[in-house]
């Protein structure tokens, strides 16, 4: 059992008191949400929903079997459940300005997949980004059964610029129109995973007509930044967006849709029946929670402080002597290669003496890694989850040297710990769940 420091208690949800009866149960779920609040949440596809977000999603909705879409379901008494799903996806049609949602997916991995299924046949080629070059398992890695159904061909980034503070290791957009013309794909994947600049829907358009293609747009990572409008919307460009609603749009972990009209019958049956059963309708109600909650002119201030603290990380882990891949970041996250802080130093090394100090995060390949994904040479760093407990640029600023600190010293365990004690004070003054942890479930903090 993990060892706690005392510091609950931390309510795990407005429900948590009902645990009382599972107290081993309840006692992890105290550990998590003890954890969430006293280290610091940096993995970059993560956030903290709203206490309103819990609500839903510990709701008594996860009771019922609502296979088929509002109005056309298989099993009876949906009539509630056909107004929560019908909530959901009008949410999300208002905040994207789509013509048409499907809120049912799992995760983001199956709406690409339902794509997939939706706009091509076995066999025909994808273009996508590479793993290694900021793009996702599902844009084709040797590793997911995406490339054992599709055909995938890669793109990546340009090279490095020469420390003249252009923005090298951009998406290579050259590359991608040649591939195109050469490989004629039927679909082309924009979108990335561990990629901090802006990603323009339109040169893939361009080139996706040029060869008559379609257009995917993975907005995973950034649907918060677009809701927010601290980032161009692809939606309308491409002609399918798939998004994850847990990331930095601060929803429940799931994954969602948007596309024309056109395509709704295709992809509402990749979803389901194609890759699902029942869908989970108390994450689908959540989701409804998390699109009004986006929607709000405090979520706007939310997603220009995210990009802002992103920057802010930036300048303080370069100005500690890491190199920030693609000379900064437009975005929630920050890509940062280890070797010229120290070339003996891994990914896999760094991320484990952070997360003793009290630092969560994840390591992440560059671009051209030489080394393996399990070990790689970089880290990948996002604000949003950090931003949503209240920090600001100053902090930003304080937790970049914190981990210069931590790093620089990782052999010396006393500075480890003074490093996690430091950690634990900063934490102290952002709790993520305030009204949790006084009791009293809230609305949220939109
Ligand atoms: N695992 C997600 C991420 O961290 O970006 C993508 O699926």
């Amino acid at each position: 059992m993990t060892e706690h420091r005392g510091v609950a208690p931390f309510a795990a949800s407005p429900f948590a008191s009902w645990l009382a009866g599972d107290p081993e149960v309840a006692t992890l779920l105290a550990a998590e949400a003890e954890r969430q609040s006293t280290t610091l949440q940096l993995i970059a596809s993560e956030n903290f929903t709203s206490p309103a977000v819990l609500a839903a999603s510990g709701s008594v909705l996860t009771n019922k079997y609502a296979e088929g879409y509002p109005g056309r379901r298989y099993y009876g008494g949906n009539q509630v459940v056909d107004e929560v799903e019908d909530l959901a996806r009008q949410r999300a049609k208002d905040l994207f300005g789509a013509e048409h949602a499907n809120v049912q997916p799992h995760a983001g991995a199956i709406a690409n997949l339902a794509v997939y299924q939706a706009l091509v046949d076995p066999g025909d080629t994808i273009l996508a980004m590479r793993l290694d070059q900021g793009g996702h398992l599902t844009h084709g890695s040797p590793a997911s059964i995406t490339s054992k159904i599709w055909r995938f061909v890669s793109y990546g980034v340009t090279a490095a610029s020469d420390d003249d503070g252009r923005p090298g290791e951009v998406i290579d957009f050259d590359q991608v129109a040649d591939l195109a013309k050469r490989e004629r794909p039927k679909l082309i994947v924009a979108g990335a995973t561990a990629y901090s600049r802006q990603i323009p829907a339109e040169p893939f358009r361009d080139i996706a007509d040029s060869v008559g293609a379609r257009l995917m747009f993975d907005l995973a990572h950034p649907a918060g930044l677009v809701a927010g409008g601290a980032h161009p919307s692809p939606v309308g460009v491409a002609d399918v967006v798939t998004f994850t609603t847990h990331k930095t749009l601060r929803g429940p972990r799931g994954g969602a849709i948007v596309c024309r009209a056109e395509l709704a019958k295709a992809v509402d049956s990749a979803v389901f029946p194609g890759l699902q059963g029942g869908p989970l309708e108390h994450v689908v109600a959540a989701k409804a929670v998390a699109f009004r909650e986006a929607a709000t002119p405090a979520f706007r201030v939310y997603a220009a402080q995210v990009v802002a603290n992103a920057q802010a990380l930036a300048r303080g882990l370069a100005a500690e002597g890491f190199r920030v891949v693609s000379n900064g970041t437009e975005n929630h996250l920050v890509l940062l290669d280890l070797r010229p802080f120290d070339a003996e130093l891994t990914g896999k090394e760094a991320q484990e003496v952070l997360d003793r100090s009290g630092i969560t995060l994840n390591r992440n390949t560059i671009p051209d890694d030489p080394r393996s994904p399990f070990v790689t040479s970089g880290l990948r760093l996002g604000t949003a989850a950090q931003t949503t407990a209240g920090m600001q640029e100053a902090e930003m600023g304080a937790v970049a040297a914190l981990i210069g600190r931590a790093l620089r010293r990782r052999a010396d365990e006393a500075s480890i710990r003074a490093v996690r004690a430091e950690v634990f004070d900063l934490c102290a003054a952002f709790p993520p769940y305030p009204s949790l942890d006084a009791g009293t479930p809230t609305a949220g903090r939109t």
